[in-house]
């Protein structure tokens, strides 16, 4: 089977398993009794990381500018980015720091319900995230296109605080966390990769916590 079938076949199968947890069908993933990625221990504190800047966005400034190799280029508001389609889902949490937090109630944008606006053109392999703190990081478009990928702005069906990246971050479950931009404000699909903040500074650009792939 040819590499671009495959690809594809994943991305059907996770926009099937997204539609099922939209339409309320799904439970959120079972987890195996092996959820704890290795060098990882499990913390309940929701611990805060970043490298210090905490950018306070009032709500009617906030904007999230989503371009790139894409077809439909959009500039959302705060107003229309909470039209779009809501999606809630569970996940765990895995931090390069070694700590790790279970079952992660998220609520916010899907990513595939972006995917699905802005169309990025068939050359589009990487997505750009930029924040509001001047922070960046990359991931491949078919990581982003999973399931369970989500911009938030609510955790445990409270507004996220501006600590944890409110008014709205990233959350890229299946990578360590540092993947996942908090105060999210810009997304560009791409045609190639560049890396971002922590990716520049010695980080793993892959970051699969399942094979301890923190440093590159
Ligand atoms: N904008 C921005 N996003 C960021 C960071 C940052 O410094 N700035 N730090 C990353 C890192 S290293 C981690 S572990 C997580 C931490 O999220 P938390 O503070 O909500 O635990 O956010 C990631 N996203
Ligand atoms: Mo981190």
């Amino acid at each position: 089977m040819s590499l671009l079938l495959t690809m594809k076949e994943a991305y059907i199968a996770a926009k099937e398993r997204w539609a099922r947890k939209m339409a309320g069908v799904d439970k959120p993933a079972i987890h195996s009794v092996n959820r704890l990625p290795p060098g990882q221990r499990e913390v309940t504190n929701f611990p805060i990381l970043d490298f210090g800047v905490k950018p306070q966005i009032p709500l009617d400034r906030w904007e999230l500018k989503i371009g790139g190799a894409v077809e439909n280029p959009v500039t959302l508001d705060w107003q229309a980015f909470n039209s779009l389609p809501q999606f809630t889902d569970t996940s765990d949490f895995h931090c390069v720091t070694t700590w790790s937090q279970f079952d992660m109630l998220w609520s916010g944008v899907s990513f595939l319900t972006l995917v699905d606006l802005v169309r990025p053109e068939a050359s589009c392999s990487h997505v750009f995230f930029k924040s509001y703190d001047g922070y960046s990081t990359s991931n491949p478009l078919d990581v982003c296109t999973d399931d369970d990928v989500l911009i938030a702005h609510h955790w445990k069906s409270q507004p996220l605080t501006v600590e944890h990246g409110g008014p709205a971050r990233v959350i890229l479950p299946k990578r360590y966390a540092w993947k996942g931009a908090k105060w999210i404000r810009e997304i560009t699909f791409m045609n190639q990769d560049i890396l971002g903040f922590w990716e520049l500074r010695g980080y793993s650009n892959t970051a699969d916590p399942w094979t301890d792939d923190r440093f590159s």
